[in-house]
């Protein structure tokens, strides 16, 4: 698995020199290219939105961030509490789509209602990241609070403690409309393929004994 603090354009420096190809076009094509990027316009112009119900949250959520930041997606991250602060909840399910988010994902534990909540303001797709917090009944009470929402109002939910995944998927939502963006993340499917192969590769030739010792 790409490490979150390996970014994507690192490894297109290295791909340079060693030619690395996804498709027809070399890793290093594709970061320059992100340059150009069509989703915003730079850090200060985010195009998901991550919250959270508490800084609690933080250590889960972070690798949406970050899983965004090597796909060079722009994101804005935001402590919002359901129950703690609901009109600030509002407030920023009201308004983010006319600041330019395309796509949130919210986080929270417990009774977690903040993505339903968010959902059920803002027009925007919203995948929901249930976090086990320190309180809770193994993880159940936030999974179920995310997931059992009445039709018509959906958050796709994504498994406890998932945030890298909620990543993968505001970036793969943003990539219907943007190219480049479909080529970073087939680029990162590719590392994620080799990585396995790798392994495999080292399993086989290692026997099992050797390879987990
Ligand atoms: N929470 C905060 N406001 C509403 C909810 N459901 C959640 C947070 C966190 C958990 O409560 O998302 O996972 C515990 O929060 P704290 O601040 O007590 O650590």
């Amino acid at each position: 698995m790409m490490k979150a603090t390996t970014s994507l354009r690192k490894k297109a420096h290295s791909d340079e020199k060693s030619g690395n190809m996804v498709g027809n076009t070399t890793i290093a094509t594709l970061s320059a290219q992100s340059e150009r990027r069509q989703v915003g316009k730079g850090p200060e112009n985010p195009v998901v939105g991550i919250v959270m119900g508490s800084k609690s949250d933080l250590p889960v959520l972070k690798q949406a961030a970050e899983l965004l930041r090597e796909l060079d997606v722009p994101c804005e991250v935001r402590i919002v509490s359901a129950h703690r602060t609901p009109l600030r909840m509002v407030e920023y399910a009201q308004t983010a789509a006319s600041r330019g988010i395309r796509v949130v994902i919210a986080g929270a534990g417990g009774a977690a209602h903040l993505p339903g909540m968010i959902a059920s303001v803002c027009p925007l797709p919203v995948v929901g990241v249930p976090v086990k917090s320190s309180q809770s009944m193994d993880g159940w009470d936030s999974v179920l609070s995310i997931l059992q929402m009445p039709a018509g109002i959906p958050v796709a939910t994504v498994a406890l403690n998932g945030a890298k995944n909620a990543g993968i998927l505001a970036a793969q939502i943003l990539a219907t409309s943007d190219s480049t963006l479909a080529e970073r993340l087939a680029a990162y499917r590719n590392h994620l393929r080799q990585q396995v192969e790798k392994d495999a590769n080292h399993l086989e030739k290692q026997g099992w004994q050797e390879f987990s010792g």
